[in-house]
């Protein structure tokens, strides 16, 4: 959905990640493209000068910190302020404390209300809620088609009456979701091609009588710079709750859903993302920084790493591989290590897809537990030197440790590769694309 403002990112973090030192001009030079990508893929000129403010005071006032290198900082600097100006943490959909849960639909003609109606309600009624539809768009008679057409399609029903107002309408549907015990109430609303006094005021109309616990401004993503003035409009007039950004599938340049957030201070709940009634989605600022960026959840390993990666233990094992006495008690630590960062599966799992495949594969956290068993039950020397462990001291450390000579022969093995790897580290070559090996380099540099 950020295709093009992603590929112009990836590309001058790509230039960046590749040095080892960075110069001042380097980082004005790189943060001068970011400028450019941004204002092209249609983001608030405002919001981006305050964006690069904060990214340009982060990046000159910053320690550099030991376990990534100059540009991978900055690329975290960015994502950082990327996540801020997008709004930090995803803001669930109101609840309400007695049932039922009302939520208005309000927004211009064509930007997806009725679409999204239907997309909540199904959402809704996968949670376990009892939605019901409620047709409060009265301009038109074939938007009650619309969504009757919809509703009937995910099998939610819908309140209508051709002849009413639309406010008559909400309260006899509050009454209706009471009597049937629904608990969620969702009310598509009339729209107009622009914010005029007739629209406000209808609105201003419904929600009086809806009494609705969020507030719902449903804006299209296509329209760009447009949308945000229409988000201004609306909250000058409506007590908007949150925003919906839709056709975000589309050709969008995605700019405007950027910027909504830092301009109007609501929250974005939900991004539609195709016409189907599954196609909405939960917004998640710091997934879509990620997203925008091209990194799947890369910058969350790199902070796991550095919050639990002990440098010096590291060091220490670089340093003896460079005397080439990595141990089995060092692979132990390793594995310790991995735990700390929580667990082989969760920190694969953040890896970004296809690369990593084969190992998501092979290990478990249980194979972490099998591994910490066998190291433990074998004497300091054959951890200082595994060749001396023949056939009978297999089964020793296999009985001592709950498990068969069968995983002891396949922990060695391990071992006899992590060591290669570990050669590989010390060389200065990570294993892992993006991921800062502190050991590593500070080998290196020795
Ligand atoms: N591709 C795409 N189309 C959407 C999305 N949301 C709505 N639409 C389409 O946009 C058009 C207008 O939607 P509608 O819900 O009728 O807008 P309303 O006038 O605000 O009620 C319809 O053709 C929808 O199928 C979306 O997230 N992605
Ligand atoms: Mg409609």
């Amino acid at each position: 959905m950020f295709d093009s403002l992603t590929t112009r990112l990836g590309a001058v973090f790509e230039r960046l990640r590749g040095k080892g030192r960075l110069s001042e001009a380097d980082v004005a030079a790189a943060l001068g493209e970011v400028r450019l990508a941004l204002l092209e893929a249609d983001v608030h000129v405002e919001v981006v000068k305050r964006f690069l403010d904060r990214v340009r005071a982060r990046t000159v006032g910053t320690e550099v910190r030991s376990s990534l290198t100059p540009g991978q900082q900055v690329v975290k600097i960015v994502h950082d302020e990327l996540v801020t100006t997008l709004g930090r943490d995803a803001v669930p959909l109101a609840v309400a404390p007695r049932p039922p849960l009302v939520v208005l639909i309000a927004g211009l003609q064509g930007s997806g209300k009725t679409t999204t109606a239907a997309k909540l309600a199904e959402r809704l009624r996968a949670q376990g809620k009892h939605p019901l539809l409620v047709a409060a768009d009265l301009q038109r008679p074939a938007a009650i088609d619309q969504l009757e057409v919809l509703g009937a399609r995910i099998g939610v029903p819908v309140h209508a009456d051709r002849r009413g107002k639309p406010e008559r309408l909400v309260r006899e549907a509050r009454k209706r979701a009471i009597d049937e015990g629904l608990d969620a109430i969702v009310i598509d609303t009339a729209g107009r091609l622009q914010i005029d006094d007739v629209l406000m005021s209808e609105l201003a109309a419904v929600r009086k009588a809806a009494e609705p616990h969020e507030v719902l401004l449903v804006l299209d993503a296509m329209t760009g710079q447009d949308a945000v003035a229409v988000a201004r409009g609306f909250l000058e007039r409506a007590e908007v709750t949150g925003l919906v950004f839709t056709k975000l599938d589309g050709d969008a340049r995605g700019g405007a859903a950027i910027s909504a957030r830092e301009v109007t201070g609501r929250p974005i709940k939900f991004v539609g993302v195709g016409e189907g009634s599954g196609d909405l989605e939960v917004f998640h600022p710091q997934r879509m920084a990620s997203r925008i960026l091209g990194m799947g959840d890369v910058m969350t390993l790199i902070e796991k790493a550095e919050a639990s990666f002990d440098a010096a233990e590291a060091a220490a094992a670089a340093e003896k591989l460079r005397t080439v006495s990595f141990t089995l008690e060092d692979f132990l630590g390793q594995f310790q290590q991995l735990r700390r960062m929580g667990g082989m599966g969760q920190l694969l799992g953040m890896l970004p897809g296809a690369t990593t495949a084969s190992l998501k594969a092979g290990v478990s956290d249980a194979d972490l537990g099998r591994v910490e068993a066998i190291i433990r039950s074998m004497t300091p020397d054959e951890r200082r030197n595994p060749k001396i462990i023949d056939g009978s001291r297999k089964r020793r450390i296999a009985t001592g440790s709950g498990t068969s000579p069968h995983d002891v022969n396949g922990l060695l093995r391990q071992f006899g590769e992590t060591q290669k790897l570990m050669k590989a580290l010390a060389e200065g070559k990570s294993p892992i694309p993006g991921l800062a090996m502190p050991g590593a380099r500070r080998t290196r540099k020795r």
